[in-house]
C-alpha cells in the first residue's frame, strides 16, 4: 500500500478545490500526490470546499484529510483485485454554507494558486442548449443582490477574485474538470458574464490576470457504497470513513498555461497539450456518449451496472456499432490516437466487473448532460447527410427512461435539476411515437435548434416504437 512520503504538517494550500466529490479525490488529487513525491515542492497542498453537503469534509477531517483510493479491476481470471493509496495531499475541508467566508478567505489568500472545480455539469448554472449563464437560476438572482454572501461557485469565484484584485494579489489560474465543451473557458464566458455585471473593471482584471487552462479528464469513479467502506476498511486495517474507488485507468490532457505555476503532474498521468478540444471532443462523445446511452438503456431494462449491461451481449455489439459507425467517424484524428483500439480499449473499461459502476448513477442529470455526450454528434452527422439510428437509440432511451418504471417493473426517481419540468413534459406528450418524438424535440433546454428537426424526428420514433413494443434486449439485438 502506498502511503504519503512527505511532511505533511509543511504542505501549503496552493490549490482550492470547489465539489470536493469522490471523483476529484481520485483524479487530480492522485495525480498531485505523486508530484508532491516526485519534486517535493510542498506549495500544492489542497483545501477541498463542498459547496453543498458536510459529508466529506465530517468523514475527513477525523481522520485529517487523509483517505485511500481503491483501484479495482479484475485479474486475467476474472478474480476481482484492488490496488490501495491512501492520499495525503488534502489538508483542509471547508463547507461553504457552514462557513462561507472561511471559503472566501481561502480562495483570496496569497497562496492560492488554482482554484480547480469538479461541481457537476448543472454547478455552473448554465443553460445546457446554448450555454448562456442562466441569469434566472436562484442562486445567480441571489449573487447579484448579495455579491458578498455568495451562493454559486461562480458567485464565490467572482467574490474572492474581486477580494484579491482589492488586495493587490497577482492572478490565479481557474482549472474546470468538469465533462463540458471547452470546459475551463466555458467557466470563463460565465465568470465573465456575472462579473461584468457586478463591476466590469473586475472582468477587466479577471481577463488580464487569470488563466483557464481547458482539459480532458478521464477516470471511472463510482460511488462509493457502505460495503466497500468496511471492505477498504479491513484491507486497510484501520476504519477509513470515505474511501474512494475507481478503476485504474487514468488520463488527464491538460492545456499548459497557468498564471501562478502548477504542481508536476506529468508525475502522476497527466499530458501538457497544446490544445485539449481534440481530447475533450474525443471523451466526451466516446466514454461519456455511450456511457449515457448504456446507462438509459440499462436502467430502463431494470441492469443495475454498467459490466451486467455490456455482460448483455445485444448492448455490448450495439455500444461497438455506435462508437464505430456513428461516433468515430465524427473525430478529429489525433496523433498517436488509433479509434479502433481506443474503441476496444473503452468497451473493457466499462466491462469491470470489479466497479459496480450503477447505471442510475450515470443516468442522473441527463439534461445537463446529453447535449454534449449525444446532441453534437448528431448535428454533425446530420449536416453531412449520415445516418444517425444508434445515435438516436440513445436518446430514445432517455425518454423512456423518463417513465420512471424499468421492465422488471421497479419504479425509480429521476434525478435531475429539471425534473419537474421533465415531469410535465412527460404528462403532456402524445402516445403516437412519431408526435411523442416531435414533442421531446422541444423540450428546448436539451435539443434547442433541433426542434424541428424532422430526420432525428423519424429516427427517435421508431427507437422509441421498439422500445415500448419489444423492450431493451430484443430491440437492441434487431437494431443494425
Ligand atoms: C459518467 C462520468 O456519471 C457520468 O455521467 O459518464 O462520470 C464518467 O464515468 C467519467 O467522465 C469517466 O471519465
Amino acid at each position: 500500500m502506498q502511503q504519503p512520503r512527505y511532511r505533511r504538517e509543511d504542505l501549503q494550500l496552493g490549490i482550492v478545490h470547489l465539489g470536493m466529490g469522490a471523483f476529484v479525490r481520485a483524479h487530480m488529487a492522485v495525480a498531485t500526490e505523486a508530484a508532491l513525491h516526485a519534486t517535493g515542492d510542498l506549495r500544492w497542498g489542497i483545501c477541498g470546499v463542498s459547496l453543498r453537503h458536510a459529508d466529506v469534509r465530517d468523514a475527513l477531517v477525523p481522520q485529517q484529510g487523509l483517505y485511500t483510493v481503491a483501484t479495482r479491476d479484475a485479474d486475467e481470471h476474472g478474480q476481482a483485485r484492488q490496488h490501495l493509496q491512501v492520499v495525503g495531499c488534502v489538508r483542509e475541508l471547508l463547507v461553504a454554507p457552514d462557513n462561507p467566508a472561511a471559503v472566501l478567505q481561502r480562495l483570496a489568500a496569497a497562496a492560492t494558486r488554482i482554484v480547480s472545480l469538479t461541481i457537476t455539469e448543472k454547478g455552473y448554472c448554465r443553460d445546457p442548449a446554448n450555454g448562456t449563464l442562466q441569469w434566472d437560476h436562484p442562486d445567480i438572482v441571489a449573487d447579484l443582490t448579495q455579491p458578498d454572501a455568495p451562493r454559486s461557485a461562480l458567485g464565490y469565484l467572482a467574490r474572492s477574485l474581486a477580494l484579491r484584485r482589492a488586495q493587490g494579489l497577482g492572478g490565479i489560474t481557474l482549472l474546470s474538470l468538469d465533462n463540458l465543451p471547452a470546459n475551463s473557458h466555458t467557466l470563463r464566458g460565465l465568470l465573465l458574464a456575472l462579473a461584468e455585471r457586478l463591476d466590469p473593471a473586475l472582468a477587466d482584471w479577471i481577463t488580464t490576470h487569470c488563466s483557464f487552462p481547458c482539459s480532458m479528464v478521464d477516470r471511472i469513479v463510482p460511488r462509493t457504497t457502505a460495503a466497500d467502506v468496511d471492505v477498504v476498511s479491513r484491507a486497510l486495517g484501520c476504519q477509513d470513513a470515505a474511501p474512494v474507488l475507481a478503476e485504474p485507468f487514468f488520463d488527464w490532457a491538460v492545456e499548459d498555461h497557468f498564471a501562478a505555476g502548477r504542481p508536476d503532474w506529468q508525475h502522476g498521468g497527466a499530458r501538457f497539450v497544446p490544445e485539449a478540444a481534440p481530447w475533450e471532443t474525443l471523451k466526451l462523445r466516446m466514454v461519456n456518449g455511450a456511457h449515457s446511452c448504456i446507462a438509459y438503456l440499462g436502467a430502463a431494462a431494470g441492469w443495475a451496472t454498467v459490466d451486467a449491461a455490456l455482460g448483455h451481449e445485444p448492448l455490448r455489439r450495439f455500444v461497438d456499432a455506435l462508437l464505430r459507425d456513428e461516433v468515430a467517424p465524427t473525430l478529429p484524428a489525433l496523433p498517436g490516437l488509433d479509434h479502433e483500439t481506443y474503441r476496444a480499449a473503452l468497451l473493457q473499461r466499462f466491462a469491470n466487473p470489479a466497479l459496480a459502476h450503477r447505471t442510475q448513477q450515470i443516468a442522473m442529470d441527463g439534461t445537463q448532460k446529453l447535449p454534449q455526450r449525444l446532441l453534437g454528434t448528431v448535428r454533425q452527422r446530420l449536416v453531412q447527410g449520415q445516418p444517425i439510428k444508434h445515435l438516436a437509440l440513445g436518446l430514445a432511451a432517455w425518454v423512456h427512461y423518463l417513465s420512471g418504471q424499468d421492465e422488471t417493473g421497479a419504479r425509480y426517481a429521476i434525478d435531475d435539476p429539471l425534473a419537474g419540468a421533465l415531469q410535465a413534459h412527460l404528462a403532456a406528450a402524445p402516445t403516437d411515437a412519431l408526435d411523442a418524438a416531435r414533442h421531446w424535440l422541444r423540450f428546448a433546454t436539451v435539443f434547442g435548434d433541433l426542434a424541428d428537426c424532422e430526420p432525428l424526428a423519424r429516427n427517435m420514433a421508431l427507437a422509441l416504437a421498439a422500445l415500448r413494443q419489444h423492450g431493451v434486449e430484443q430491440s437492441l439485438a434487431s437494431w443494425h
